[in-house]
């Protein structure tokens, strides 16, 4: 198994985006944003999205050449603007992340409700590449802006009975229009044992490509877990509850013979309609091979000790 843990000054310079098209690409997402939000200038952004011109690499860095920006921004799961693969980018101008606000709930000593400005203050972001598998089949490579999640949930001082963290999607009809439909039972709601969620991998990304997190990638907040499947990696969160029982996870609800409540990626499970063996690589070409998936997303030295003695077969 190759080792794919590297510091971004392992990687080939050729194999980064440049930063001026980083730098190119946030003058434009401003720009939509701005006018999204049918504001004139640069200025009225909102203060957090403004300080990212130099983020530092995060030490847990995959090595893989990055997807571009179009095929990241172009090819989304995120059901409550479609279910069509381009449907979110077609629809996310429905979608306006403004204004924000997470509550933090359950068995914890720090509860609280928060504007996303507040909530985020307290964190110095880095750059975070991560490959996103699907469980589909598909994977991208994508350098996100974020924050630890396991540093963020310290703060809440969660209590001994918090077993679990249930983290869930806003839900609005008027904002995310695919909930009009009963595609699947929402709002989405998505959960990490704690002690999963206090590793240091996982994120809360607020950005990728050094800018603002795109509607249809989950603006303005939402989960990376980079060793599980797509499906956990939950968007446009607003409430996050530590709880005693596992939580309702919604792909698991709907069809808990096909995905599992851990859902770590896992070459030696397949799912029932789709190999997880190998996987497709966004953007390249249809001839080039596809690359292996490897266990736990290539993470293992990370979590495989979250899972000693467990049956990952059952708890798929
Ligand atoms: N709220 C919400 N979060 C979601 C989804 C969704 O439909 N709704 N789709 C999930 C799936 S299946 C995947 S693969 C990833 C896709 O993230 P991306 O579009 O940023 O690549 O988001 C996950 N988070
Ligand atoms: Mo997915």
């Amino acid at each position: 198994m190759s080792i794919i843990i590297k510091t971004s000054s392992d990687i080939k310079a050729s194999e980064i985006t440049p930063k001026s098209v980083y730098m190119d690409r946030r003058r434009f997402m401003k720009q939509a944003f701005a006018s999204s939000l049918l504001l004139a200038t640069d200025a009225m952004l909102p203060a957090w999205a403004k300080r990212w011109p130099d983020l530092e690499a995060s030490q847990f860095n995959a090595s893989d050449k990055l997807t571009p920006f179009e095929n990241v921004t172009s090819y989304n799961n995120f059901y409550e603007l479609g279910t069509g693969k381009k449907d979110p980018a077609s629809n996310a101008s429905m979608f306006n992340p403004e204004p924000w606000s997470i509550a933090v709930e359950g068995e914890c000593n720090k509860p609280g409700v928060f504007n996303l400005e507040d909530f985020i203050k307290p964190y110095a972001l880095q750059e975070y590449i991560y490959r996103l598998r699907c469980v589909e089949g598909w994977s991208m490579v994508i350098p996100w802006v974020g924050f630890s999640l396991a540093d963020m949930l310290k703060q809440f001082e969660p209590n001994s009975n918090a077993k679990y963290v249930e983290f869930t999607t806003l839900l609005d009809k008027s904002r995310l229009p695919g909930q009009a439909r009963r595609v699947l039972n929402w709002p989405y709601v998505e959960g990490l044992r704690i002690d999963e969620a206090m590793n240091p991998l996982p994120i809360m990304a607020v950005g990728l490509y050094g800018d603002i997190l795109p509607s249809q990638n989950g603006a303005p907040i939402r989960l990376v877990v980079p060793w599980k499947y797509g499906f956990k990696s939950i968007k446009s969160i607003v409430k996050i509850r530590f709880t005693e029982t596992q939580p309702k996870a919604t792909w698991n609800e709907r069809a808990p013979e096909e995905y599992g409540f851990y859902s770590n990626v896992n070459p030696e499970v397949d799912h029932p309609r789709w190999s997880q063996k190998t996987e497709r690589r966004i953007g390249e070409p249809f001839w080039k091979p596809k690359h292996k998936t490897q266990m736990f997303n290539g993470y293992g030295e990370q979590v495989a000790h979250l899972y000693a003695g467990m049956d990952l077969v059952k708890y798929f």
